[in-house]
């Protein structure tokens, strides 16, 4: 345990800009950020030499990851994809066995989860909630045209491993397609699959 004190305090989330006031650590990552994350090297390294976009931002709250303790933060995922993969987190699992909650709050997202076994997704947008139970490596991708934005509320003791979705993936991949996007299982638990 954390001899730390956090005092009861209010924030104000900016939903148009993602912005949390007052402000705790930021994360951006870029697409050179995401080295092995796309299915399509070729198109990956064009990205990444071609301009390098932002491809999401991660602003927390000021509260410690300690057990006890409940941080949250706000990401933001910008619209767009490489080689048709649209863009995505990088994903982890907790260390722990925690959970988390996903609230929407613009654009359209998508929430992949992966058992190791089984791949799920979950639509995330303004009025919907995503619950990540534990044990599920987790994932959001954006499918809209607009920067898909989510508050996530998880136990400070929760810890991130993003070793096991950097060796194992998502189970899942998902690309634009004329109905809007497309989610490709590839998990052990698909349909058809052995
Ligand atoms: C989220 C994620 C955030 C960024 O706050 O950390 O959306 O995704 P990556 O951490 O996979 O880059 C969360 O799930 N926290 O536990
Ligand atoms: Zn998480």
């Amino acid at each position: 345990m954390s001899s730390e004190v956090t005092s009861p305090f209010g924030v104000v989330l900016d939903v148009a800009s993602g912005g949390v006031e007052p402000e705790g650590p930021v994360t951006e990552r870029r697409v050179s950020d995401l080295e092995g994350l796309f299915k399509d090297g070729g198109a990956y390294r064009r990205a990444r030499d071609g301009g390098d976009a932002l491809v999401y931002r991660v602003v927390g709250a000021p509260v410690p990851e300690v057990p006890g303790e409940v941080p949250f933060s706000v990401t933001t995922i910008e619209p767009g994809d490489v080689g048709g993969e649209l863009y995505m987190t990088k994903g982890h699992a907790h260390t722990a066995y925690e959970g988390e909650v996903y609230v929407g709050l613009s654009g359209r997202g998508l929430l992949l989860l992966y058992s190791g076994e089984e791949a799920r997704w979950v639509e995330i947008s303004p009025g919907r909630v995503g619950y990540i139970p534990p044990g599920w490596a987790h994932r959001t991708v954006n499918v809209g045209e607009e920067p898909f934005r989510f508050l996530a509320v998880y136990p400070g003791g929760a810890g991130h491993d993003y070793d096991f979705v950097e060796e194992h993936g998502m189970g899942a991949r998902v690309f634009r397609s004329g109905k809007g996007y497309e989610v490709v299982d590839l998990s052990a638990g698909a349909e058809g699959a052995v």
